[in-house]
């Protein structure tokens, strides 16, 4: 999230799309309520009515994977009726940009696709630069070639028609949504936007995110309190764990992972370090290799010197174009190039798409240590229906695992706060927390490398790992330590001290820090930021809710991102009775501001979108591999085989997995008519692993099921309660009909396209419930990020004559 739960309470508009924020997200949901209750309005547009429709102002279904086109349609209204907000997106945004003659956009498809690779080379998404190299400009933002044009030109396409027979949606609701959102392109008034997985588990994830990011720069929402992009993310701590890095492709700290062509710290660093000319821009990642190297001396310790590069060489490095996500990882194990593995808290067999192969994938492994509180369909995975155990060669390992209420630690919610957590209770048995498990591992295997030296032992026995786990000792280090004595700021820190700020992180070896996000989390003077509870607050902070000394949070205790575009030039605040920050008498008051330098109109200021090069919001967003304006594509399975203005169907750089159970569906596949789509369940947790262990929540929800409207029903001649059965060109799943109106029938070109929605929290270990939903969903993924598709695919559905699954 840009800004906080409690921040959603300033909000005048809210437009909740891809999430059931009431159902998942219930704390988000207070403030959501609370926000109504001042007077805004609040929008859910989804394919389904839920309890998060029926607590909003009004609920608009679409059909999934078609957000793009709604935003798009949203972005044009607002450049046609003169919406936006013109100070912030001259001074703020790149719309001024003007992008050089390279660049062009035709049928569907940016300039530089190479079909072969399926892929874009980006060089042409570039700015023109003038003879100092700075940016060209416009602040008329009429230059033909500026970005506030192109996207004019872009979204031109997006007319209300268009959108409204992709998406389903009719006019009157376009515009109800349009209008009511768009109304807060003014100073005084915010709007926010709440998403979710009906945004990112699509082949245009990032493209959705971004197409909103327009939407709420062009409307000058970010900043602002009561504004933002805001992911209400998932599992507890899943925002933790991308900080610290659950991705392949990173670093702690959002940094690349070292590819094989950056074989020297030099030339990771040429390669990851962005200049700018413009003095006005702080372009904040500039400081890259000063916490790369304190990550580095925080992994390899006294190893990590300068003389080693660090130790930079100890690091795996990536081929450039591998992917490692686990869409390719499962692959990998169905094509047998993986002998073990271990799986902690986790229950692939069921949460993961097409999951038929995945279980056979798992089949493949030697063996297999799995951690986890219960036993689920994949510790359980050679026990499944129709296989002999005998037949399957995999050696399982079940580790007994602390449950998270058995732990201490520390929990990064959505809005970036870190939250230290007491252990409840002492675990049972012999089960232990991961930490324990991994760190003691770790030291059996240093003991194993020592005394019968593997191949390269380096990476193992120069790493700085600990004698045993203990989580304050964790926090301490991710936050970072000086490693030798040293001044900063006119005070002296001693070998060991903790570092104050990421400010004060080095190149030079000084200073290490497992992630320069959580630096200045634990301090010399105040300790362990994670477990302040103190609500004191100046008046101006209490305006807007903010609580500073609660906890802490990411970056430096920043509650609201980019908060330096809340005021203008002058530091004086756009909306004055919700002021984020001011400049008042030569400092900035309220939140942490996102840099303390004077305003822009003393000559002295910085832009305030730090994180990018040139410090502007990037209406024009080249960083992306799919383009850099978010455009229409079909999902890869979609009941459509037109695009009514391009002629490009899908994205034309979508991850797919090939191989002989990957089978798709082809574009309006008559064999599967029907769009499918699939989430979460308020009474059950994600996959069910541990909720179906839980027998009331088990019996609140006992069974899967299919939420289908009357109409199609009565096509399929279905009723309500009937067995049914769901097929894919992937898979053949058993359910209960549920035929209620919070499916709607959509008009789609013309025609009447049906969707259903399914739950994927039922597994054959528990008996009589069903078994796993994503037999059904495709290997297909985000070319940005690999998140699979798991919000749309097409399926068939019949009523069934006799009970298998469900009987069992
Ligand atoms: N009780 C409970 N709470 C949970 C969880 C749980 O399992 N149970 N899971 C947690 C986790 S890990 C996560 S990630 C979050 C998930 O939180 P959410 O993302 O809110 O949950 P989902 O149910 O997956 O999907 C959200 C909505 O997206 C809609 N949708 C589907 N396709 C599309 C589309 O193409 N466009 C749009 N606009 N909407 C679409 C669905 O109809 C659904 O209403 O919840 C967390 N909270
Ligand atoms: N079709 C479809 N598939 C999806 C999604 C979707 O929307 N649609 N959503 C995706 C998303 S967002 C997510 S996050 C994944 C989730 O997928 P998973 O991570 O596979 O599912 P979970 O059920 O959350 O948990 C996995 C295991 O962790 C164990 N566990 C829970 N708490 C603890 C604990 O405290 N300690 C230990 N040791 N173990 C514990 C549980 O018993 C469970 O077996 O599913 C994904 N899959
Ligand atoms: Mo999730």
């Amino acid at each position: 999230m840009t800004n906080h739960w409690i921040d959603i309470k300033n909000a005048d508009a809210i437009l909740i799309m891809g999430s059931n924020a009431a159902e998942h997200h219930p704390i988000s949901f207070k403030w959501v309520l609370e926000a109504k209750s001042r007077g805004a309005v609040v929008m859910h547009v989804d394919p389904k009515f839920s309890r998060t429709s029926a607590r909003s102002t009004f609920h608009v279904p679409l059909r999934s994977g078609t957000d793009i086109a709604f935003l798009g349609g949203m972005i044009h209204h607002i450049l046609e009726n003169g919406n936006y907000f013109k100070d912030y997106v001259v001074h703020y945004t790149n719309a001024s940009f003007i992008v050089s003659d390279s660049y062009g956009f035709r049928n569907g498809l940016f300039s530089g696709y190479d079909p072969r690779t399926s892929s874009y080379d980006r060089s042409s998404w570039s700015f023109a630069v003038d003879a100092q190299g700075r940016v060209r400009r416009d602040p008329s933002l009429r230059h033909p070639r500026c970005v506030f044009q192109l996207l004019r030109e872009h979204y031109t396409r997006y007319s209300l028609e268009k959108v409204a027979d992709i998406t389903g949606v009719s006019r009157e609701n376009l515009l109800r949504v349009y209008e009511a959102y768009a109304a807060t392109g003014v100073p005084d008034r915010a709007g926010t936007i709440l998403y979710a997985l009906g945004w990112t588990q699509h082949t245009v994830g990032v493209q959705n995110i971004r197409a909103a990011a327009i939407i709420q720069l062009l409307l000058g929402n970010i900043g602002m309190a009561g504004g933002g992009i805001n992911a209400l993310r998932g599992e507890p701590n899943v925002q933790g764990s991308t900080d610290h890095t659950l991705l392949y492709h990173l670093v702690p700290g959002y940094m690349s992972m070292p590819l094989a062509d950056w074989q020297t710290l030099e030339d990771y660093n040429r390669a990851n370090t962005p200049a700018s000319s413009d003095p006005q821009s702080a372009n904040w990642w500039r400081n890259k290799p000063k916490y790369l190297v304190s990550l580095l001396k925080g992994w390899f310790g006294e190893h990590a010197t300068r003389e080693s590069d660090f130790g930079y060489s100890m690091l795996p490095k990536l081929e450039r174009g591998e992917d490692y996500s686990y869409l390719y990882l499962f692959d990998r194990m169905y094509q047998g190039l993986i002998r073990g593995g271990f799986i902690f808290g986790l229950n692939p067999a069921n949460s993961v798409p097409n999951s038929n192969k995945v279980r056979k994938a798992l089949d493949n492994l030697d063996w297999l240590v799995t951690m986890d509180v219960h036993h689920t369909e994949t510790t359980d995975n050679w026990h499944r229906p129709g296989v002999d155990p005998a037949a399957v060669k995999t050696e399982v390992f079940l580790l007994p695992s602390a449950h998270r209420l058995e732990k201490e630690g520390s929990v990064t919610n959505s809005g970036r706060w870190l939250l230290w957590h007491y252990a409840a209770v002492k675990p049972p048995g012999r089960a232990r927390s991961f930490g324990e498990m991994i760190v003691d591992l770790g030291n059996r295997v240093r003991k194993l490398y020592r005394s019968e030296p593997g191949a390269y032992p380096d990476p193992i026995l120069k790493a700085s790992w600990p004698e045993g786990y203990d989580a304050d000792e964790v926090a301490r280090r991710i936050n970072g330590v000086f490693t030798s004595d040293k001044v900063v700021n006119g005070r002296r820190y001693r070998k060991g001290n903790l570092v104050p700020g990421f400010g004060a992180l080095s190149d030079d070896g000084s200073t290490s820090c497992l992630n320069w996000l959580y630096c200045g989390s634990y301090t010399q003077e105040e300790g362990n930021k994670a477990k302040r509870r103190d609500p004191r607050q100046t008046p101006m902070q209490a305006a807007i809710g903010l609580y500073p000394n609660w906890a802490w949070c990411w970056p430096l205790n920043r509650r609201i991102l980019y908060n330096r575009a809340s005021v203008d030039p002058q530091g004086r605040p756009f909306h004055p009775s919700k002021a984020v920050i001011a400049w008042e008498e030569g400092s900035w008051v309220g939140d942490v501001p996102d840099g303390g330098w004077p305003p822009l109109s003393s000559g002295k200021g910085k832009h305030p979108f730090i994180m990018t090069v040139h410090g502007f919001g990037q209406l024009f967003g080249p960083g992306r591999v799919d383009g850099p304006f978010p455009e229409h594509y079909e999902p890869v399975e979609t009941p459509v085989n037109r695009h009514p203005f391009s002629g490009r169907l899908h994205n034309p750089c979508y991850k797919a997995v090939t191989g002989d159970l990957d089978r798709l569906a082809a574009p309006a596949d008559s064999r599967y008519p029907i769009v499918l789509t699939t989430y979460n369940m308020t009474e059950h947790w994600c996959g069910g692993g541990e909720t179906r262990n839980v027998p009331n929540l088990l019996e609140a929800e006992p069974q899967l099921y299919v939420e289908m409207s009357p109409e199609l029903a009565e096509e399929k001649g279905i009723r309500n309660g009937d067995p049914v059965i769901v097929e894919s060109a992937r898979g053949r799943v058993e359910a209960i009909a549920m035929v209620t109106v919070r499916m709607r029938p959509l008009r789609i070109q013309g025609r009447i396209v049906h969707e259903i929605g399914m739950p994927f929290c039922f597994g054959w270990t528990t008996p009589g419930c069903g078994d796993a939903t994503n037999r059904l969903t495709p290997s297909v993924g985000d070319p940005n990020t690999s998140i699979p598709e798991f919000k749309a695919c097409l399926v068939d559905v019949r009523k069934a004559d006799r009970l298998e699954e469900l009987a069992r």
